[in-house]
């Protein structure tokens, strides 16, 4: 017996053969008579076969296995700067959402002229066209989770919090980039007031670097060479002020240090609890973008329904392995391989076994 596989929309191709065959039903339909009985098959039919994804017929001496098509993957939605290095920003979290399974769509909130060498000029968007975009985007999709990225100034943080507090969009990642890794501003002082205010309140999880953490809360900023221990002592500092200004989760990163350290600090049931997760840091010159990177993978997990533990957790071993699969691209920072899994083999599938059992038997 020969074994032919369907998938997705192909079965509209094949119901005018389907349709005049006699049919037994091997698996897969739970609302088929069981003795194979039916005998017309039609959209409805397989639709109705089509619970689990799968059904298996036998139709003039071939065993026809259908595959539905695979669920609509979560739509993640990123508002943030354009790097036309696509490191960091917009085209790096589209990459990120990409490789996370989720369909990624944009709003771009200020052009940048940079490269892997630094950030040269930035020109903001004009706010009304930002509202206007995502009220467009939010219209049409079912947006399941939103990353937010660079802001650039107060009008755009404006627009964004006005959009957010109407529309009250799920798990909102807030990454509250004040500075490229090469020390440009990327959201000035008001925006940094603005974001504060209007955009903590909306967001799920805020996930500043250590430094982002202590400038938003007026901590000193960290002394170099200082121990691990030291530094986490001063993310939990810093986790506790940004609650006391309004975040209600927060993930603060720590990539530069000695150790890649990450912390949570959630809100639970029995207050605020705080979460450390380590990995050994690697010495590479491909880290630009990967706060954005970072960002981007926590929105995505939480789309797919994770919670905040697993997320970072997921995320942190995303980012370890981005920098380990990089190539080394342009001749500054360079980016990480957002795409990495794309060159890793994939487990072979039931559908694809069956495919080469078709051919070789031609
Ligand atoms: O890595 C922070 C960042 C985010 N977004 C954009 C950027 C940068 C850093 O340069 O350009 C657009």
């Amino acid at each position: 017996m020969t074994l032919v596989s369907i998938e997705g929309n192909l079965l509209l191709l094949a119901q005018p053969l389907l349709s005049s065959c006699p049919l037994a039903l091997s698996s897969g339909c739970q609302n088929a008579p069981p003795d194979g009985s039916q005998t017309n098959l039609n959209r409805q039919s397989f639709a109705s076969c089509l619970p689990n994804g799968e059904a298996e017929f036998l139709c003039l001496g071939l065993s026809i296995k259908v595959v539905g098509m695979a669920p609509a993957p979560p739509v993640v939605l990123t508002i943030a700067g354009f790097d036309p290095s696509s490191g960091a920003g917009i085209s790096a979290d589209i990459k990120t959402i990409a490789a996370h399974d989720c369909y990624g769509i944009a709003c771009i909130t200020a052009l940048t002229v940079q490269s892997t060498r630094g950030v040269w000029q930035i020109l903001p968007m004009d706010p009304k066209v930002i509202a206007a975009t995502l009220d467009e985007l939010a219209s049409d999709f079912d947006i399941e989770s939103v990353h937010i990225g660079m802001l650039a100034n107060e009008d755009v943080v404006l627009a964004v919090a006005e959009f957010l507090t109407r529309r009250a969009l799920p798990h909102v990642v807030l990454d509250p980039i004040l500075k490229s890794s090469s020390g440009s501003a990327l959201l000035d002082p008001g925006g940094i007031r603005r974001m504060v205010q209007q955009l903590f309140p909306v967001a799920e999880v805020v996930a500043p670097n250590l430094d982002e953490a202590l400038a938003l809360t007026r901590l000193p900023p960290a002394e170099s060479g200082e121990s691990t221990a030291q530094a986490v002592d001063h993310m939990r500092e810093a986790a506790r002020h940004l609650h006391a200004i309004g975040a209600a989760n927060v993930v603060v990163t720590g990539g530069h240090l000695e150790k890649a350290i990450d912390l949570l600090s959630f809100t639970a049931s029995r207050g605020v609890e705080q979460e450390v997760f380590k990995a050994e840091r690697q010495k590479s010159t491909s880290t630009h973008g990967t706060g954005c990177a970072f960002s981007s993978a926590l929105a995505c997990h939480l789309a797919h329904g994770r919670g905040l533990p697993e997320a970072v957790l997921l995320s942190k071993a995303y980012i370890s392995a981005a920098i380990s699969n990089a190539h080394p691209l342009g001749h500054g920072t360079g980016p990480l391989h957002h795409l990495y899994r794309m060159n890793q083999p994939r487990r072979p599938t039931k559908i694809v076994s069956e495919a080469e059992q078709v051919h070789s038997r031609n």
